[in-house]
C-alpha cells in the first residue's frame, strides 16, 4: 500500500458472506447481551455499596468490543479499555469473575488486588487496563513489534476513546506504528463526549483523518452495528497479517451512561441521547437476526432470557467470593520473568529470556 492509498477514508466494508456463521451470529448478539446484563448487574451493586471506588460502564458500546474482538484468534493480543468489557467475554473471561473483580474479591481476574476496571488475563492473551490514556496504544504497538520481529502470524489490537487522541502519546503511537508498519489494529470508540466535551470542542478534524498522516489506511463505521465492527476489525486484522501494517477504525456511537455512575450527564442535549436511543445495538442486532438472517423471534428471546439468568447466577457466585487474603498482597506485583507476550516466549529470537 502506497501513502496515497492510506489517504481513503472508507465508508463502509463490505461484509463476505461466509465469514459469519448462523451460530456465529448467536453468538454475537449472546456477547452483547451479557456486556448490558453483566453491567446493570455490577451497576446495581455498587448502588447497593457493593463496589468500592466508582463504577464505569460501556453502554450503548456493545457492538464494537464484541464485534471487533470477535474478529481476532486466540494467538492475537489485546488491550482492552474500560469501555469494552465484551472483548474480555470474547476471550473467555466470565460475569462472575468481572463482577467478582469489581467487589474486590478473590476470584476477580485480579484476585482482588486492583481496582475495579483495571484487569486483564493475561492466559487469554489481554493486558491489565492502563489508566493513562492512551498508553494502552503504546503497549499494543510493542506487542505488535515483537509479534514483527519474531515474524509471527499475529495481531495487536487496542481500544480507545476519542478523547484520547488529543494526547501525544496518541501521536506517538499512531506515528511508530506507521513508521515500523506494524501488525496492530486501533479501534476508536467516538462516543461524542471525552467526559463533559463535545466533539465540537476536542478537534477541528475528525480523528480517522489523522491515519493517513500516519500513512496508514483510517476506517470509518457504523460503531453500533456489530457486523460493520466484526467486518472492519476482521478486514484489518488480515491486512496486518499479510504484512500490510496497521489501520485506524472509527466506530461512531454514543455513551448512554455518564462517564462514571457519579456523572449524572446533565450536559448532553435529550434529544441527542433519544436519537442514540433508537440506535441501540442489541436491540437492532436482535431485530435483524429476524429481518435477514432467518432467526425466530422465540429463538432471539430464548438467547436474552438465557443471558439474563447466566448473569445472575454469575453474580450470585461473585457474591458469595470471599476477600482476598492478605498474605497473597506481595504476590503477583512484580513480573517474576520476561514474558511480555504471555506465551512463554521470549520477545524476539535474538534475545535471551
Ligand atoms: C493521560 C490522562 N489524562 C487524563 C485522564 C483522566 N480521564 C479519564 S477518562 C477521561 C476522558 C476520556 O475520554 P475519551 O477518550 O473520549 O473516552 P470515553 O471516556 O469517552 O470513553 C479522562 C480525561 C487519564 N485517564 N489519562
Amino acid at each position: 500500500m502506497t501513502l496515497s492509498d492510506a489517504s481513503a477514508v472508507i465508508d463502509a466494508v463490505q461484509l463476505e458472506p461466509a465469514l459469519l456463521t448462523r451460530e456465529d451470529r448467536a453468538e454475537l448478539l449472546r456477547y452483547m447481551t451479557t456486556m448490558r446484563a453483566a453491567e446493570e448487574r455490577a451497576l446495581s451493586l455498587y448502588k447497593q455499596g457493593k463496589v468500592p471506588g466508582s463504577f464505569y460502564d460501556g453502554r450503548g458500546q456493545e457492538a464494537i468490543s464484541v464485534g471487533a474482538a470477535f474478529a481476532l484468534a486466540a494467538r492475537d493480543r489485546l488491550c482492552i479499555l474500560h469501555r469494552d468489557l465484551g472483548a474480555h467475554f470474547v476471550r473467555g473471561v466470565t460475569p462472575d469473575r468481572y463482577l467478582a473483580n469489581y467487589m474486590g474479591r478473590a476470584d476477580g481476574v485480579t484476585g482482588g488486588k486492583d481496582g475495579n476496571l483495571h484487569f486483564g488475563d493475561r492466559g487469554l492473551g489481554c493486558v491489565g487496563m492502563v489508566s493513562m490514556l492512551p498508553d494502552m496504544a503504546l503497549v499494543a504497538n510493542g506487542m505488535a513489534l515483537a509479534m514483527k520481529m519474531r515474524g509471527e502470524d499475529r495481531v495487536a489490537m487496542t481500544f480507545f476513546g476519542e478523547g484520547s487522541t488529543a494526547n501525544g502519546q496518541w501521536h506517538e503511537a499512531m506515528n511508530l506504528a506507521g513508521v515500523q508498519r506494524l501488525p496492530v489494529v486501533f479501534v476508536l470508540e467516538n462516543n461524542r463526549f471525552a467526559y463533559s466535551t463535545p466533539n465540537e470542542l476536542e478537534f477541528a478534524v475528525d480523528p480517522v483523518r489523522r491515519a493517513a498522516g500516519y500513512g496508514f489506511p483510517g476506517i470509518e463505521v457504523d460503531g453500533n452495528d456489530v457486523e460493520a465492527v466484526f467486518a472492519a476489525a476482521h478486514e484489518a486484522a488480515e491486512r496486518a497479517r499479510a504484512g500490510g501494517g496497521p489501520t485506524l477504525i472509527e466506530c461512531q456511537t454514543m455513551r448512554m451512561h455518564g462517564h462514571g455512575a457519579h456523572d449524572d450527564m446533565s450536559y448532553v442535549p435529550p434529544e441527542l441521547f433519544a436519537e442514540w436511543e433508537a440506535r441501540d445495538p442489541i436491540e437492532r442486532y436482535a431485530a435483524r437476526l429476524v429481518a435477514d438472517f432467518g432467526f425466530a423471534s422465540e429463538e432471539v428471546e430464548a438467547i436474552r432470557a438465557e443471558v439474563v439468568a447466566y448473569v445472575a447466577e454469575c453474580a450470585e457466585r461473585a457474591l458469595a467470593s470471599p476477600m482476598p487474603d492478605p498474605a497473597l498482597a506481595g504476590e503477583g506485583v512484580f513480573a517474576e520473568r520476561w514474558d511480555p507476550l504471555g506465551d512463554g516466549a521470549a520477545p524476539w529470537s535474538g534475545w535471551a529470556a
